[in-house]
């Protein structure tokens, strides 16, 4: 599941005004002549698309597992077994295998487990609304970019009446009951309650880009976790556990990955062209994945093939690295937003739609460069991110099941 031709056609959007403006302002300042005009409109018109930065539900990437697939079966099954918003149910309860005490358990068993009506009522006084991109730790690129809306995990748990022996939060999603096919993940139960300043509450998402969550993005509900990789983001939820355990449960624990690992920085190439002719601007575009330590700069490194690599530095450290332009904010945000427009009260929005700060943690931002001067030739180009605590990609975390971050390269010509 590679990322999607979508994704790359949302980029576009956000990339039009860059080079909108770099066609002006690179006009007046370079005196280029007429030849050159034209080549600024043709970088201007393939840069050019009227897609946008959010992935509409249906362009996701897809990561699941089960046979059948719950959102495959057919509607009076589905209903049945409480995958669609009219019979959904969450169990909500204390782990049989430990001592947590819960003073109101919801449950099937008990008559009455948490409903999708009961989801609605809270949503009323506790919907929260934030932007995430959905990445696979085991994919190098990411899923989807989302406009997400639930209501936090921790509304639900308090009703539980919880009392002691609390330690972790276990939950699942619906498997066909054949334990084989669980899919577990778990959190800390201090992550659940308390969100550090600037994150946004672990949820019970029920809407993506203002639509009704689809069966194959995980709905009726799934848990969405903001600042982690997607394995923790369970679709198709029907049960919570609150346990005593300190380890996690996570089925992707049983594959070798790092399942404490919060989403990292890194960046990737979208339009990358593999040939030029000598002395003719080249436009480079990607975007960049925005982790836990923020984004401050995208740089790229243009090496000629036959020049050899800088001798220990298996990151390139010492390499000539230049910065491109982080592009601001769309204005259309597009994934099938009316208008394009953003929804009220997201967070970290402010009253009149715009982020309070940019590039924001746990989103993209895209990026758009021009190339010049390159003499004939043929070349490596790499891109990588700096974090905000100045640290270039793939550090500090290279480990790759800690989620895929190594430096992105294509080969470009320059001919005469
Ligand atoms: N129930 C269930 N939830 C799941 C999965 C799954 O197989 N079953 N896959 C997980 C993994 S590994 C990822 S990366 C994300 C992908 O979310 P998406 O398919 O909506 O893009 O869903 C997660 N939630
Ligand atoms: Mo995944």
């Amino acid at each position: 599941m590679p990322l999607s031709v979508e994704l790359n056609n949302q980029h576009q959007e956000v990339t039009r005004r860059y080079f909108i403006q770099l066609g002006a302002a690179g006009a007046l300042a370079f005196k280029i002549h007429s030849v050159q005009a034209e080549t600024n409109q043709s970088i201007l018109d393939s840069a050019m698309a009227d897609m946008s930065y959010l992935t509409a539900q249906a362009d996701f990437g897809t990561v699941e597992r089960g046979d059948p697939l719950p959102y495959k079966l057919p509607l009076a099954k589905r209903l049945k077994i409480g995958l669609e918003r009219e019979s959904w149910k969450l169990d909500v309860i204390a782990d049989p295998n430990s001592n947590s005490k819960i003073g109101n358990p919801l449950s099937s068993n008990g008559g009455n487990s948490f409903s999708f009506s009961h989801l609605m009522k809270l949503a009323d006084k506790h919907a929260v609304r934030y932007l995430k991109i959905m990445t696979c730790n085991n994919i190098g690129a990411p899923l989807g970019m989302g406009l997400w809306e639930g209501v936090p995990l921790r509304q639900v748990i308090w009703e539980t009446k919880p009392k002691e022996n609390i330690r972790r939060v276990f939950y699942y999603g619906h498997h066909n009951n054949d334990p084989k096919q669980m899919f577990r993940s778990s959190l800390p139960i201090g992550r659940v309650l308390e969100d550090p300043p600037g994150d946004n509450p672990v949820m019970l998402c029920y809407k993506l880009n203002g639509k009704w969550l689809s069966g194959k993005r995980g709905g009726p509900v799934r848990m969405l976790v903001p600042d982690s990789y997607g394995f923790k983001s369970v679709k198709w939820l029907k049960t919570v556990m609150l346990t005593n355990a300190y380890q996690a449960n996570d089925t992707y624990a049983e594959s070798n990955n790092d399942i404490d690992s919060w989403l990292k920085t890194m960046s990737r190439f979208h339009l990358k062209p593999a040939k030029s002719k000598v002395g003719e601007p080249i436009p480079v575009t990607g975007w960049a994945q925005v982790g836990v330590g923020g984004l401050s700069k995208v740089q790229i490194w243009v090496n000629p093939k036959d020049k050899k690599l800088p001798e220990n530095d298996p990151f390139f450290n010492t390499a000539p690295w230049q910065d491109v332009k982080i592009l601001p904010p769309p204005t259309d945000w597009g994934g099938g937003l009316p208008k394009g427009t953003l929804q009220k009260n997201v967070r970290f929005f402010d009253s009149n739609g715009r982020p309070k700060q940019w590039p924001m943690r746990y989103t993209l931002a895209h990026w758009a460069t021009l190339l010049k001067g390159i003499p004939i030739g043929v070349y490596d180009v790499r891109c990588r991110t700096i974090d905000q605590n100045g640290i270039a990609q793939p550090m500090p975390r290279p480990f790759r099941k800690s989620g895929r971050n190594t430096i992105q390269r294509y080969s470009l010509t320059i001919q005469a």
